[in-house]
């Protein structure tokens, strides 16, 4: 099989990138290791930023999130030294987010996709990129029968995530790679029951952190602060209930709405970055691109950020022979990237007490209320945040 361009991997990245060519005539072909049910229902980010529905907006990708995805503008903060509250809508730029659950936007992208008629190649594992110095490279897969074959295009968009065939395919000297382990893990949970606040709630307690994020009405995601290497099911629900309510201070500031937990999964705290994000015809895009800690809640807004400004390079180096954004393609998105992780480790340290063997702990611990204070009081401190928190 041949195409324009190749797009490996069909998340947020992938599925913006293919609606977008194919939108331009682009001739492409999208290859996906799972099924279409699997790729439609995996439940992750929610909030999605001002700019990421410019985006899709001016795509005509964004009725379902008009439709049914719910305006967000406030946090909470709860630590040791009481509660406040945040408008962030109202502070720095004035943006505010949309609450959308990840796999709506991709169940949207999707349809849209197939129904202007774009190619998708679904249980397919690309296995590797070869010839990415040349203008023919080859995608080598694994088809749903687990039968090789090769694949070839004029380039390849690697959006197939952080263990994904794009990656692997670099040879080692021709990127950078920047890793941080942030030491922190976080048990990402879905239950099934109501928002308990109208907020995002940021948890900072003595026991560890704990998060409060409103999906839907029925659906709300919780984030428990736990060991390292910790088994997802090593926690019953009573014990994760009782701890959610313990942290967040529920006997102060209101009960929690408990429900069924549906969904669990232990997150490391990582950041990880590639540098150059193009070798040759294969670029990469999304968590291919850079991994961030759900922190700060960027991942899927830079997956999509990314897709179009690769699509709009791809077109005028396709279409009009013209190369120079491919050219400025990584370091524009780097530029990004690298506010994105800034941002997004001020929220791990502003979130998270000193691990037990910390010699410094009293001296971190010190620091990281003094952080929450600065941003309890300050205006200036408030604007930076909004900006930084909404934008991207
Ligand atoms: P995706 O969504 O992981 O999609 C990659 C696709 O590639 C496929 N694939 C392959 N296909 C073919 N061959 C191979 N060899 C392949 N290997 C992989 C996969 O099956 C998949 O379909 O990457 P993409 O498009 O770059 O999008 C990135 C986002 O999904 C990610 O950054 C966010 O979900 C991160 N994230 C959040 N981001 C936010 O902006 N806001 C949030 O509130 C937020 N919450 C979260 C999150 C991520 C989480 N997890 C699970 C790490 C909450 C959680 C719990």
């Amino acid at each position: 099989d041949t195409a324009e361009v190749i797009v490996l991997g069909a998340g947020p990245a992938g599925l913006v990138l293919g609606n977008l060519l194919l939108a331009s005539g682009v001739d492409c072909l999208v290859v996906e290791r799972a099924d279409r049910e699997q790729v439609q229902t995996r439940a992750r980010a929610g909030f999605l930023a001002a700019n990421t529905v410019r985006i899709l907006d001016r795509h005509g990708l964004a009725d379902g999130l008009h439709r049914h995805g719910r305006e967000h503008t406030v946090c909470e903060f709860r630590t040791e030294d009481g509660r406040f509250r945040l408008d962030y809508g109202a502070l720095g730029l004035g943006e505010r987010h949309t609450v959308y659950p990840q796999q709506e936007l991709v169940r949207d992208l999707l349809t849209r996709y197939l129904d202007a008629g774009g190619r998708i190649s679904f249980g397919t594992e690309a296995v590797a990129v070869v010839g990415a110095e040349t203008l023919r490279p080859t995608v080598t897969v694994h088809d749903t029968d687990g039968r090789p074959a090769r694949w070839q295009a004029r380039y390849v968009a690697g959006c197939d995530g952080r263990h994904g065939a794009a990656r692997r395919s670099l040879p080692t000297c021709a990127v950078r790679r920047h890793h941080r382990d942030h030491g922190v893990s976080w048990l990402g949970l879905l239950a099934e029951a109501p928002p308990s606040l109208d907020a995002v709630g940021y948890a900072v307690h003595g026991r560890g952190f704990a998060g409060h994020m409103a999906r839907t009405p029925e659906v709300t995601r919780y984030y428990l602060q736990c060991e390292r290497g910790e088994a997802a099911d090593a926690w019953s629900e009573q014990r994760i209930w009782d701890e959610l309510a313990l942290r967040m201070r529920s006997s102060e500031y209101g009960e929690l709405h408990r429900g069924p937990i549906v969904q669990r999964t232990v997150v490391d705290l990582e950041s990880d970055v590639l540098e150059p994000l193009r070798y040759g015809s294969l670029l990469l895009a999304g968590d291919a691109a850079s991994l961030l800690s759900p922190s700060a809640a960027k991942g899927a807004n830079l997956a999509v950020l990314e897709a179009e400004l690769l699509a709009e390079a791809l077109v005028d180096d396709l279409r009009r022979g013209d190369g120079t954004a491919l050219d400025h393609y990584s370091a524009r998105c780097l530029a990004h990237i690298w506010r994105a992780q800034a941002f997004s480790h001020w929220m791990i340290r502003l979130l998270h007490g000193p691990s037990g063997s910390d010699p410094d702990s009293l001296f971190h611990n010190s620091l990281r209320r003094s952080r929450v204070e600065s941003l309890r009081v300050s205006r200036s401190q408030q604007d930076w945040f909004a900006e930084q928190y909404v934008g991207v």
